[in-house]
């Protein structure tokens, strides 16, 4: 079977759908699609013209979150979805979190600002933006994932990794890409956890690719 990713590997949901893709073992190639500006053709595709998109062969799946319950239902083993209904609810809802949240909240203030603007809009970054973002609109955020893991967790929910870690993740990757890490002192047990994460080889072999493209 033909199965590709179509996006960059910088998009936090273009490495969302590639680490469940290496977590469950499955071998893909990476097409580039550089966001903002996709071609008509893509948005046969895409409809909102966004990165990524899942092909198999024919079939074409936009959307992280999509992909995710897609290749779960489609390669179920090993599972990315907790069992019990009440850690799946959770989960999907922190991968919500992520998506929605710490991505708007953080990501895009940081990791658009610091970097895609600059290096590949011709923009200059505003500061007044980021500072905002990492006094005021991401402590909490980070208060909030603390609190999830004080008790020694391995992982955000039902003590496997899930759909819930890999969004979460995936969104720091792109601020540590942004010079932005969590304080280990205020923030310790989430330091520790994002550390573990990242180290797994589905994160780790993306993370190496894209330092040495940003030169980071
Ligand atoms: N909900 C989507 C969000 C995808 C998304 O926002 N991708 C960004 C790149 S990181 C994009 O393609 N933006 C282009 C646009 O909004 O026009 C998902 O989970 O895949």
């Amino acid at each position: 079977m033909l199965r590709k990713v179509h996006g960059v590997g910088v998009s936090p949901f273009v490495r969302k759908v590639r680490v469940a893709l290496a977590e469950k073992g499955l071998d893909y190639e990476l097409e580039p699609v550089f966001p903002f500006g996709v071609s008509a053709e893509f948005k046969k595709i895409s409809p909102l013209g966004k990165i990524p998109v899942l092909q198999e062969d024919d079939y074409y799946l936009p959307d992280s979150s999509a992909i995710l319950d897609y290749l779960e239902v489609s390669y179920p083993s090993p599972s990315l979805y907790p069992k019990d209904p009440r850690d799946r609810g959770r989960a999907v809802f922190l991968e919500e979190y992520a998506d929605g949240g710490i991505s708007t909240k953080a990501t895009v203030a940081i990791f658009f600002q610091r970097i895609v603007g600059p290096r590949f809009m011709g923009q200059p970054t505003d500061e007044t933006v980021v500072q905002k973002a990492i006094d005021e609109d991401v402590p909490p955020m980070l208060d909030y994932l603390e609190s999830l893991l004080t008790g020694g967790q391995q992982f955000l929910v039902g003590g496997a990794l899930s759909v819930a870690d890999i969004a979460v993740t995936t969104q720091f990757v792109n601020l540590a890409h942004a010079q932005y890490t969590v304080d280990q002192k205020r923030w310790p047990n989430l330091a520790a956890y994002l550390e573990r994460m990242m180290a797994r080889p589905s994160f780790a072999s993306l993370v190496a690719e894209e330092r040495a493209m940003f030169g980071a």
